[in-house]
């Protein structure tokens, strides 16, 4: 590639997230005369890339494979054909963060929903029941991608008074050690700005279920309505879902946005360690319980259970840990371990990477 077309392609990608690190994981396909992109949709065999030419169709039959962690998918940088017709994608880079889940409690399938994520936020309705469970899921899984999880608390202006309001964010951050909690309003304009600040840079993605409010969130960042919402009678995991494809797009104030197709669950895949951070204050207890390999079932000198007794860990919580531990182990049971531990190997080093990176340049006030 000639200077000049290397400049062109970073200043027309870097609104979506190229920089330096994937120009070097890029070079041995520009020499090959293919094209950098970042895949934007992905239907059926086919997918739509950004690159400097614009955003090009794609076939997808040579990066898909029969294990579907390796599709591509919405987020992947890949290199593309100049031309032809079909045009291919002929590979997409080593990932460094990517959000697998299980396809269904049944099978043991991992389907990954978005990759190469520096947020993943998870956006929770305030106009139905709180399900903390539900969120420690999404959580525990938004921790495995190697992004930094965030909880957006949608439609706080059905929320009655601020003194409710405020209970509900405390209830969730209970639920969410190390993790902003954001209410927020599209409707009123409140708290779009905190959201804002932490999209503007990196790439976030939207996640949670049908009628949450992601697509209607991902409008007001974007300040125009790009998303189709779905009508009100229609809300909150009813009625079809209205995000059918996966979306990415490049904010005007900075920062790359991912809107998902509502999930009306989602089942753990290999995330361990996910569950571990999301009960950070459980493992955390269990470091002082008398025996190393203590089940805070019934064990003298369990501190974990004596904090339980002592009203400083709510019970609700380890039932919850102890429930996902064992969610997950079922479903690591059922897949093959080695075939798991190489398709991670990769994004779970760079997420370290880019976690340790980012925590820098946030500094102090992120950590809630
Ligand atoms: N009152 C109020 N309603 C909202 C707010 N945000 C979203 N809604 C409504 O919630 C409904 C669902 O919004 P969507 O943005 O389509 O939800 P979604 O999460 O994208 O749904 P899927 O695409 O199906 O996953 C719509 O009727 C919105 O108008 C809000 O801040 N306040
Ligand atoms: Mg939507
Ligand atoms: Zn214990």
């Amino acid at each position: 590639m000639t200077s000049s077309s290397a400049s062109s392609v970073s200043s027309a990608l870097a609104p979506y997230g190229w920089d330096d690190a994937w120009a070097d994981e890029f070079s041995p396909y520009a020499t090959e005369g293919l094209l950098p992109g970042r895949v934007i949709r992905v239907d059926r065999g086919q997918c739509d890339v950004v690159t400097a030419d614009g955003v090009l169709r794609a076939d997808t039959a040579f990066v898909t494979p029969h294990d579907p962690l390796r599709v591509v998918c919405t987020g992947d940088w890949v290199a593309v054909e100049p031309g032809g017709n079909p045009r291919y994608v002929r590979a997409y880079l080593p990932r460094r963060t990517a959000f697998v889940r299980s396809t269904s409690s049944k099978r043991s399938e991992g389907q990954i929903l978005a990759a190469n994520v520096d947020h993943a936020i998870v956006a929770v309705s305030l106009a139905v029941e709180l399900d903390l469970g539900r969120i420690e899921r999404f959580l525990a899984l938004a921790w495995e991608s190697g992004a930094q999880p965030v909880v957006v608390l949608t439609k706080a202006d059905l929320v009655p008074d601020a003194v409710t309001l405020s209970h509900l964010v405390q209830d969730v951050e209970t639920s969410a050690p190390g993790v902003p909690v954001v209410p927020v309003s599209a409707r009123d304009g409140d708290g779009l700005d905190v959201v804002a600040a932490i999209v503007g840079g990196g790439t976030s993605v939207l996640l949670g279920q049908s009628g949450a409010g992601k697509s209607t969130l991902a409008n007001a960042l974007l300040g125009e309505d790009v998303m189709t919402v779905q009508a009100a009678r229609d809300v909150d995991g009813k009625g079809r879902h209205t995000t059918t494809t996966r979306n990415l797009l490049a904010l005007p104030g900075g920062g790359v946005l991912i809107d998902t197709p509502g999930l009306r669950g989602v089942g753990l895949w290999d995330a361990e360690t996910g569950v571990g951070q999301v009960f950070s204050e459980i493992e955390d207890l269990a470091e002082r319980c008398r025996f190393h390999d203590c089940a805070h079932e019934a064990e003298p000198g369990c501190a974990v259970l004596a904090a339980v007794d002592s009203g400083e860990l709510p019970e609700r919580r380890l039932h919850s840990y102890r429930k996902l531990l064992r969610e997950n182990q079922r479903i690591v049971a059922k897949t093959d371990a080695r075939l798991r531990a190489e398709i991670r190997k990769d994004w779970k080093r760079k997420g370290a990477i880019g976690r340790a990176a980012m925590e820098a340049k946030r500094g102090p006030h992120w950590r809630s």
